[in-house]
């Protein structure tokens, strides 16, 4: 019943503030799903290992200074350049649980003042996500946290100008954790909401472009 050949994978995508636990969740969820027999891989954006990625990455340590529209359409481009091999995964039926996506190009270039329509032009196209999660987090819970390195963007000021925007592009359709709950909490609701999308990709629905 639809778990046959031809099947496709979803796409997951797990957005929140720095600090908002997504990576260690999104790794917990993919050991999670391999071990239920899932085909799947965590990506995530920025993929520094790319030579767009390089630019990106020393521009996130001050090593580079970039003009902010040249910079945003850097961290565009980091996904239109994977855009094809997403495509392929999903459409071999492999699930990709994405920690970062559009939403944190528009969310962070945003928090600089550049309009919202204008960050998110250049996404259009890229392949829509089936569920997005957010993980909820107030910016001065987040800060508590820790552990904000010296990267551009790890800054108190900046976090809540990011998080405006992100409530601002939210929809109904998202996902909200709430991130300061226990982790194991996090993780139960993360695995029922992933198994849930993909069995319900797996039964035919068609992949979408962004912006929904
Ligand atoms: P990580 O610490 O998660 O590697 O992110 N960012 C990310 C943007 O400004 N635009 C984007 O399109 C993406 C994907 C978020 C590094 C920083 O880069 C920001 C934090």
């Amino acid at each position: 019943s639809g778990h046959g050949e031809g099947s496709r994978g979803s796409l997951i995508v797990l957005e929140g503030l720095d600090r908002s636990g997504k990576t260690s969740q999104s790794s917990r969820l993919v050991s999670f799903l391999e071990g239920r027999g899932v085909p799947v891989e965590t990506w995530h954006f920025p993929d520094r290992r790319t030579s767009i990625g390089g630019m990106i990455s020393s521009y996130l340590a001050n090593n580079a200074q970039l003009d902010d529209r040249a910079i945003h359409l850097l961290f565009s481009a980091n996904r239109w350049e994977k855009r094809s091999l997403m495509e392929a995964k999903l459409k071999s039926g492999t699930s990709l649980i994405v920690d970062r996506y559009s939403y944190s190009g528009v969310a962070f270039s945003a928090a600089k003042g550049l309009a919202i329509e204008w960050c998110k032009a250049p996404e259009e196209g890229l392949i829509a996500p089936d569920m997005v999660v957010y993980l909820d987090i107030l910016p001065e819970r987040a800060a508590e946290r820790g552990g904000y390195g010296n990267e551009r963007y790890e800054q108190l000021e900046f976090q809540r100008k990011v998080s405006d925007n992100y409530h601002d592009l939210s929809d109904s359709t998202w996902k909200i954790i709430d991130a300061c709950l226990p982790e194991e909490d996090i993780q139960t609701q993360l695995r029922s909401l992933a198994l849930e999308c993909i069995t319900g990709c797996r039964s035919g629905k068609p992949l979408s472009t962004l912006w929904l």
